[in-house]
């Protein structure tokens, strides 16, 4: 028996504790008294409180990680979408009842301040989000991890809805201070651009360049329920000190100073781009400039501990988070070879060892590739590299299959057709002991397709590591209502063995657990009318069927599959009025690309479609559409949880993965979806009975393709798609300016349909109507929504990175 008077007194010192020490903060560290404090104080000073025991943990960590001599995994990406991180703070170190009260006793709502806390937003999408899960998970499973990235002043653009169209607004997160960083003006490196190289014997020497320095700032990421604490090192530019004096003295103070900001510019703005491979300068030059800080700080803190670079290895172990920080790959080369002059095979061999790569789309328009006049340029060195790399790479294939010209061209890092391009995912592949894809699906075609060639010279590097999401923040943190009637069925364990979900099988025919489901759903919905009542003057009715689809705007998702699906049921509707219609509200929120005009305009379109339905007398609650604006990671914690479905529509063999699909199933949300992605293993996880499967299959889509394709036919023989796509083309939903969506209509009918969005509307329409009929009967809903929740178990981010720690990175968590 737990002595619970000693239990209450524990916890009634520390809210008494949390109560000083947040008006400590407040007057001390904000500066406020208390009658005068804002929200935004409290805030602050509630955070500073919080921060200060995760710094204990994290002190404690890095000791450890000294003394037990480990090895560390550095986690390379572009982008890190952290989402809030005040909730998920108290909630790993288990104080969410304790700071609620002592808030509440300072007369404070904690829902109230948490809402008030900006999103890192460092990031576009699933590839940024899975970074950020991957460092919850490596924390919490105790792995030794540190992310390296950039500290953009201005991270994804806040989307605004204007007359139904996408407006971009900068995103200054920094500008309330941000309390989750520390800064190491300690911590600089200088980064270096441009310039030429001089040969001398074999020591090679880069001069004349451009300088930048590189600051570090940490970031605290906690681990759940332990005291493994890591670190998210950000970079941020800063010009070098030495400013050109010679301008000062000659009173050209504008000079010198405007030199300063060009410098600093690298790390300015998060690219807010998915959807083609940018070829601009800058994005090369934030390419280099973190990875270079980071390989220099990686050696000199290997050299620091007294280690030999032979065991480089044994200590570190670098993971490339798609292609943008492959640059590393020459750096680290560089670093060894003319820095400490290591012989060539004995630097190539340990770069081998070190990296390891994941590729996270198959799309053409993503995979990224450098001119070389550009590279040769901004980093000659490097492009030397790089061909040095290639030469022995290309002379290795020769000893082993003969001189195959051919084969060599497609092999070689360097793509020779028209200017020459270096092949950053080649590059990738042949530094990269372990190459993985993101589902079982992904990781098949990727040896199929674009690595086919590489899966034969290297089968033994391809492998899969299906992505996965963290139950902290997407379950425990998102949706308090589910997870706390979870907790009261099969206790808390889920949140570090979410496999554990399986026992609530038995329980999706328990009428008692059934109905405490429903009613967190409800209670989720709930808070979402009211922020769609609040924010856009919306009402929808909590009783229909939720049916959402959140996720980047981009054709091969396909929300304009979707959007004919609304337009076919509005029609629908009409008529036939009296019908026994299920009342269904369908949500879209996303970003497009900024420079993405198809996927803007189809951000306008459904915004057009939603004023005529909404406001159709006609069509009444039976239907409701709503786009809701500036998608981010603390909005999908509102969604997702009132989400009953979950649309997963992609072309077959489009998305790599997806991890929204995971989210939404965790939280009770069925899924319609394509065979597509991990879709499918979430089919096998939940049982085939369990989910709403359509459409064409990877195969029958490449099938599909090669036997000459005609959209139009399928428009010209299907009356309701027909139906559909005039009205869109006619100018129903946009009565002032009727030729508005001709190009959409065109993309389809007359212009290939590359998505094949209506070789899969029939299908779709079906599955759709196979999802009324189930929403019908309550019952059967709520038991396969819960038997979804209890499939769920294989999709935590902490079995991504236990597969990635064993079969990747050769880690071992800390004994803590
Ligand atoms: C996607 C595309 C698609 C079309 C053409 C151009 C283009 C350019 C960039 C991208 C995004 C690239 C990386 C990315 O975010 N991939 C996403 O990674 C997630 C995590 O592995 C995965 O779940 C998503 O399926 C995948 O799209």
């Amino acid at each position: 028996m737990p002595n619970t008077e000693f239990e209450y007194d524990r916890v009634a010192l520390d809210v008494h504790d949390l109560m000083r020490s947040i008006a400590n903060k407040l007057t001390y560290a904000v500066g406020k008294n208390p009658a005068a404090a804002s929200p935004q104080d409290w805030l602050q000073a509630t955070e500073l409180a919080v921060r200060d025991r995760m710094v204990e943990r994290w002190m404690k960590t890095t000791q450890q990680y000294y003394a037990q001599d480990a090895k560390r995994v550095y986690y390379l990406s572009m982008e890190f979408l952290i989402g809030r991180t005040f909730t998920n703070a108290l909630l790993a170190l288990g104080i969410y009842q304790e700071v609620s009260d002592a808030l509440r006793a300072l007369d404070i709502d904690i829902n109230e301040l948490a809402e008030l806390e900006p999103d890192a937003a460092l990031g576009n999408g699933g590839l940024g989000r899975l970074a950020a899960c991957f460092l919850d998970s490596m924390a919490t499973l105790g792995i030794s991890g540190m992310g390296y990235g950039i500290r953009y002043d201005y991270g994804m653009f806040r989307q605004q809805i204007v007359d139904g169209r996408q407006v971009e607004a900068p995103d200054y997160w920094l500008s309330g201070g941000n309390p989750w960083e520390f800064p190491r003006p300690e911590v600089q490196y200088r980064v270096r651009f441009g310039g030429r190289i001089e040969k001398d014997g074999d020591r090679v020497q880069w001069l004349d360049c451009q300088d930048v320095l590189a600051m570090a700032y940490d970031t605290v990421i906690p681990g759940y329920g332990t005291d493994s604490t890591n670190t998210l090192r950000l970079w941020s530019a800063k010009a070098t000190t030495e400013m050109d004096l010679s301008a000062f003295n000659r009173g050209n103070y504008f000079a010198a100073v405007e030199d300063k900001n060009h410098s600093e510019n690298v790390s300015r703005v998060l690219y807010p781009d998915d959807s083609t491979q940018s070829g601009r300068e800058l994005r090369l030059r934030q390419e280099y400039f973190f990875v270079s800080a980071s390989m220099q700080d990686m050696v000199a803190r290997h050299l620091r501990n007294k280690h030999s670079f032979d065991s480089l290895p044994d200590y570190v172990a670098v993971h490339l988070n798609d292609t943008h920080p492959v640059l590393a790959v020459p750096e680290l080369l560089r670093i060894l070879l003319d820095e400490h002059q290591l012989p060539w095979s004995q630097a190539w061999g340990l770069v081998q060892r070190i990296f390891s790569y994941t590729n996270h789309t198959l799309m053409h328009e993503a995979l990224e590739t450098w001119p070389v006049d550009m590279l040769g340029r901004l980093l000659p060195r490097h492009l030397n590299i790089i061909f040095d790399i290639n030469a022995e790479f290309l002379g290795s294939v020769t000893a082993q299959y003969g001189a195959d010209f051919e084969l060599m061209r497609r092999l070689s890092l360097i793509d020779e057709h028209g200017e020459r391009r270096v092949r950053m995912a080649y590059v990738a592949v042949v530094a990269s002991h372990k190459v993985n894809g993101v589902s079982r699906l992904h990781s098949e075609l990727m040896k199929q397709s674009i690595f086919a060639d590489f899966a034969r010279v290297f089968p033994e590097r391809f492998n899969n590591k299906t992505n996965g999401v963290t139950p902290r923040r997407w379950l425990a943190q998102a949706n308090p209502a589910l997870s706390d009637l979870v907790d009261s069925h099969i206790g808390r364990g889920w949140r570090l063995h979410l496999e554990e979900l399986a026992q609530l099988k038995p329980l999706a025919v328990d009428p008692d657990f059934a109905e405490g489901f429903k009613d967190a759903k409800r209670r989720n919905k709930l808070r979402l009318v009211s922020w769609v009542q609040q924010n856009m003057g919306i009402a929808l009715n909590p009783d229909s069927l939720f049916d959402v689809q959140v996720k980047r705007i981009h054709e091969y998702k396909r929300q304009l599959l979707n959007l004919l699906q609304v337009v076919a049921r509005y029609n629908r509707i009409l008529a036939n009025p009296d019908a026994d219609w299920v009342p269904r509200t369908v949500v879209f929120a996303g970003k497009a690309a900024s420079a993405y005009h198809t996927a803007k305009l189809v951000i306008k379109l459904i915004n057009d479609v939603a004023a005529v339905i909404n406001n159709d007398a006609r069509i009444g609650h039976r239907l409701k559409v709503v786009f809701m604006p500036n998608y981010s990671v603390s909005l999908a914690e509102m969604i997702i949880p009132a989400a009953d479905l979950s649309e997963q529509i992609s072309t077959a063999g489009t998305e790599a993965s997806g991890t929204g699909n995971m989210k939404l199933s965790l939280n009770g949300a069925l899924t319609i979806g394509t065979l597509d992605g991990a879709n499918i293993e979430i089919m096998e996880q939940v049982g085939e009975e369990n989910i709403f499967i359509f459409g064409a299959t990877a195969p029958q889509v490449t099938d599909i393709r090669a036997h000459g394709y005609q959209p139009r036919q399928l428009y010209e023989t299907n009356a309701e798609l027909k139906q559909a796509l005039d009205d869109i083309r006619d100018g129903v939903f946009s009565k002032d300016e009727p030729g508005r969506f001709q190009q959409l209509f065109d993309l389809l009918v007359n212009f290939g349909d590359h998505y094949l969005l209506l070789a899969d509307f029939s299908s779709y329409m079906e599955a759709q109507d196979r999802v009324d009929d189930l929403y019908r009967q309550p019952e059967e809903w709520t038991r396969k929504a819960i038997l979804n929740v209890a499939g769920m178990g294989v999709f935590s981010s902490d079995r991504t990175i236990a597969e990635y720690a064993e079969e990747v990175w050769d880690a071992k968590p800390l004994k803590l």
